[in-house]
């Protein structure tokens, strides 16, 4: 025992206070000139504006009623068109609810319909809409990927998750299309309604390599007056993305339709295209 602790005395003990401190005058030459060398690697740290650093800080939430939120968030966006009013939401929800969505309707699928006008039958209207889809609600997916998707829609449009369709899975093989049509239903065409439909927001749930873009041949007033072939994929077109979310107004703020929503699925030409469609009405809907 005591001859461990002697090993600290006599002139042994001082050739080790010695080394000791050369040692801590090393770490300390390192530790100085590498932080000078570290710091030189952060330019814009070290020069970012202290008014920067304390908006960083900054709590920008406010104290919110019964039915808000605690905390300020973002969902990016961009307008595509003010004519329709379109928005388009990248990355709007993440690749495994794309598959797990696309996975629960795969064994559901049936040729896609339409609602019919007067006169109109399902012989007359063949070719007008061939993709094959399904309807699901939130409440039926039990992997709560819906859920999630239809609580941040009501999000990003203000209007309430009981005011939505259940999702439309559509599936779009080689040379499926849905020709360019209105969402909302005129009433001249359609007869009286019960709700209308404002909005529509569509997930596109796959990517697709070649076509299957999402049109709008009137945007801006564009090819009103040409005799427009509603097969033809003219105006503006969107790419499905796997993820990404595109929004349009059917109706106006005043309730009438805005003919510049007209729109349809170019056919495509590579690939498959999967996506799911939220039809937002004026009305509560029964789930
Ligand atoms: O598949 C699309 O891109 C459009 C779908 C559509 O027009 C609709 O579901 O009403």
């Amino acid at each position: 025992m005591n001859s461990k602790g002697k090993r600290f005395g006599g002139p042994k003990s001082n050739l080790g206070l010695a080394s000791v401190f050369f040692l801590c005058f090393l770490f300390f030459l390192a530790g100085f000139f590498g932080s000078t060398l570290l710091s030189q690697d952060l330019p814009s740290v070290q020069s970012r504006p202290r008014i920067l650093e304390s908006v960083e800080e900054r709590d920008d939430s406010m104290p919110h009623g019964e039915t808000g939120e605690p905390r300020v968030v973002s969902i990016p966006f961009q307008v595509l068109s003010w004519k329709p009013r379109a928005l388009y939401f990248p990355n709007f929800a993440t690749s495994e609810q794309c598959k797990s969505i696309i996975e629960m309707s795969r064994s559901k699928l049936k040729p896609s319909t339409l609602a019919l006008r007067k006169g109109e039958t399902a012989e007359s209207t063949k070719g007008i809409r061939t993709s094959s889809g399904t309807f699901i609600s939130a409440q039926e997916d039990k992997t709560g990927s819906l859920e999630v998707v239809e609580r941040k829609i009501a999000r990003a449009t203000m209007i309430p998750r009981s005011h939505g369709e259940a999702f439309n899975i559509l599936r779009y093989e080689i040379g499926q299309r849905y020709v360019s049509h209105y969402d909302a239903f005129n009433p001249a065409e359609y007869g009286t309604q019960k709700s209308q439909r404002i909005a529509s927001f569509l997930l596109y749930l796959s990517d697709v390599e070649e076509g299957g873009e999402t049109m709008f041949p009137f945007e801006n007033d564009s090819n009103m007056g040409i005799g427009y072939d509603y097969k033809k994929c003219i105006g503006l077109r969107v790419k499905p993305r796997r993820g990404d979310g595109l929004l349009f107004y059917s109706l106006f703020p005043n309730g009438t339709i805005d003919k510049t929503s007209l729109h349809g699925s170019c056919p495509v030409i590579k690939g498959e295209k999967w996506v799911a469609t939220k039809w937002i009405r004026d009305e509560e809907q029964d789930q």
